[in-house]
Formats: structure tokens, C-alpha cells, sequence
């Protein structure tokens, strides 16, 4: 199971783990109140895996690469690494599977507090269309994810602040209590 924590807002580096003394930890449960869908596959056989197969057939997930961030093999290493980790929302799911190597996404709950997610190898993580997060490695500084996306794809990120845009007034009608 996914481990994620409510993080400090401390100035350190985006890498480190920023947990809360004492660490205050958030639940699959939770995350799945967010909309935040998660699933263990085994990412060596992920070429032919029957279990991430229908994943992609229940979900229409028709769009699969692979990424791999880490400053020798990422293009534009720098300026990409800081975009992911500005506050953004798409108008898609997105979706990432760690094959290999590790990384934090970071999202937004409900009262704007932020909750970071420790994804690694095995971890499959569904954000949905118009929540608010980020992405940073972590210490390690690699990650190897498969990105997959319903029909040809959009990466475009929409930067904080969104909270007239369609897809972030959707989001909170779907999501916020007593709606
Ligand atoms: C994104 O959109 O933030 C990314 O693709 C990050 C790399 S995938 C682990
Ligand atoms: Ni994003």
C-alpha cells in the first residue's frame, strides 16, 4: 500500500520527505476521498501483465509511453523538473506507473493542506481531472514511470491559480462534502 503524510511547509529541499514531528499520516481511504485511485502491479512483467491489462481496458486507458526523469536521461532536466513541481491542474486523469525508482506526488486535500505521496516500483496512482498537486523526485533522484492516458494524450498543466477553470470547479462539485 501506498504510504503518504500530511507534509510541513518548511523551505528545505522539495526532495526531502517533509513530514510533520509528529508524522501525521494519510490513508488510502482518504486519498480515495480525493478522487486519488491507487493499485500494487508488479512492474517487472508490466509488458504483459494481465492485471494492469484490465486496469487499461475498465478505465479506457488507450495511450501508453515511458518516461524516465533523472538528470542524465530527462531533456530539459532542469526547467522540466521544475515545472512539475509547480501547482497545476489538467483537464485529464493523470496517471503514472513506477517501474522503477521512486518519487513523491503531492496533492491537495479538501482544506488546501498538502499530502504527499510516496510512489515506487509497483505503484500504479490515478490523479483526477482538476486536483490540485505537483511532482518532485525525491533523494534518490530517479524514476522510471509508464504514463498512460485516454485517447492521444495532453500533458498541458494549468497552473495555480485555476479555481474558475472547468475542470477545478467540476473537481470540487464532485469532491467537496455535502455537495
Ligand atoms: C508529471 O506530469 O508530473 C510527470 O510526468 C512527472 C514524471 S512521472 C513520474
Ligand atoms: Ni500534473
Amino acid at each position: 500500500e501506498l504510504e503518504a503524510w500530511y507534509m510541513d511547509d518548511l523551505p528545505a529541499d522539495q526532495r526531502l520527505p517533509h513530514r510533520l514531528k509528529p508524522n501525521r499520516p494519510a490513508g488510502v481511504a482518504q486519498l480515495r476521498k480525493l478522487g486519488v485511485l491507487s493499485w500494487k502491479l508488479n512492474p517487472v512483467q508490466y509488458e504483459t501483465d494481465p492485471k494492469l491489462q484490465a486496469i487499461c481496458k475498465v478505465r479506457g486507458y488507450s495511450y501508453q509511453d515511458i518516461i524516465t526523469v533523472s538528470p542524465e536521461k530527462l531533456p530539459a532536466y532542469e526547467q522540466k523538473i521544475k515545472s512539475f513541481f509547480e501547482e497545476h491542474i489538467h483537464t485529464d486523469e493523470e496517471i503514472r506507473y513506477i517501474l522503477d525508482g521512486s518519487g513523491y506526488f503531492d496533492v491537495r486535500d479538501l482544506n488546501d493542506a498538502w499530502i504527499r505521496i510516496a510512489c515506487k516500483a509497483g505503484d500504479m496512482i490515478v490523479l483526477p481531472e482538476g486536483i490540485y498537486h505537483r511532482f518532485t523526485l525525491d533523494e534518490g533522484n530517479y524514476t522510471k514511470a509508464m504514463r498512460l492516458f485516454v485517447g492521444e494524450p495532453v500533458w498541458t498543466p494549468y497552473n495555480r491559480p485555476q479555481d474558475q477553470h472547468s475542470s477545478r470547479t467540476k473537481y470540487v462539485e464532485r469532491f467537496t462534502a455535502g455537495s
